[in-house]
C-alpha cells in the first residue's frame, strides 16, 4: 500500500483520502466501452475536478457523462475529463462519470494498462487537491468474432454445391433453419439457393 504522503500548501489533505479511480473494463476490438469513474473524497466537498487519461495506441476518449455522484455536466477535450462547476455536487464515495473509449479495430487483443493522471479536484474555498500518483486500471480487449462468408453454410470457407445441399438437406426436413434463409423472408426455398448459385457466379 501507498504511504500516505502530504504536498505543500495542501498538507491538510491527505491524498490518499481524496483521489479518482477507474474500473477495469472489457472491450471488443472495433467497438466501444463505458468505463465507470469513481470519486473518492473523504474530507470536503467538490466543485470541479479533471483528470487525463494515459490510453494505448488505437485506444479513444470520445465522450463522458455525468453519473450517480455528479449532477453536472462532463467535458471531454482529447484525452482530458473535466467539469467546471461552482457549486458542491459530490461528497463521499460514488460514480461521477462515465466515459466512453472507443476500440480501433485493429488494437490486438490483451490485456492494456490505462492510466488516469494529472488529476484536480477543487473544494469550495478553493482549495486544490493535487492527485500525484496514477491511478491504474485495465481494459482487456477481445477479439472481434469472425463473419462467416454468406453463403457457406457448412463452414468450410468455400460457396458450393456442398451448400446447395445443406439447403436441400434442411428443405427436406423442413427444420427452417435460420442460417439457410440467406435472403432472410423467413423461409428455406429455391430462392436461397439461388443467393447460393449468385454468389458462385459472382466467384
Ligand atoms: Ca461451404
Ligand atoms: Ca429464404
Amino acid at each position: 500500500m501507498a504511504v500516505c504522503s502530504f504536498v505543500g500548501a495542501n498538507a491538510a489533505l491527505n491524498r490518499t483520502n481524496n483521489y479518482l479511480e477507474a474500473a477495469s473494463a472489457t472491450a471488443e476490438q472495433g467497438k466501444t466501452v463505458e468505463v465507470a469513474l469513481t470519486m473518492v473524497n473523504n474530507t470536503k466537498e467538490i466543485i470541479n475536478w479533471q483528470t487525463d487519461l494515459v490510453l494505448p495506441e488505437g485506444i479513444t476518449l470520445v465522450s463522458a457523462v455525468a453519473a450517480d455522484r455528479w449532477s453536472e455536466a462532463i467535458q471531454v477535450g482529447g484525452v482530458r475529463l473535466f467539469s467546471e462547476t461552482e457549486t458542491p455536487v459530490a461528497t463521499g464515495r460514488g460514480v461521477v462519470a462515465k466515459f466512453t473509449l472507443q476500440v480501433a479495430a485493429t488494437v490486438a487483443p490483451g490485456e492494456y494498462d490505462l492510466a488516469l493522471t494529472g488529476i484536480v479536484m477543487h473544494t469550495p474555498d478553493g482549495t486544490e487537491i493535487a492527485q500525484v500518483e496514477n491511478k491504474g486500471f485495465k481494459l482487456t480487449v477481445t477479439e472481434a468474432p469472425e463473419e462467416g462468408k454468406k453463403g457457406d453454410l457448412n463452414g468450410d470457407d468455400y460457396v458450393d454445391a456442398s451448400d446447395i445441399q445443406v439447403v436441400l438437406n434442411d428443405m427436406a426436413n423442413e427444420t427452417n433453419d435460420p442460417k439457410c434463409d440467406l435472403n432472410g423472408d423467413g423461409f428455406v426455398d429455391a430462392s436461397d439457393i439461388q443467393v447460393i448459385l449468385n454468389i458462385m457466379a459472382e466467384g
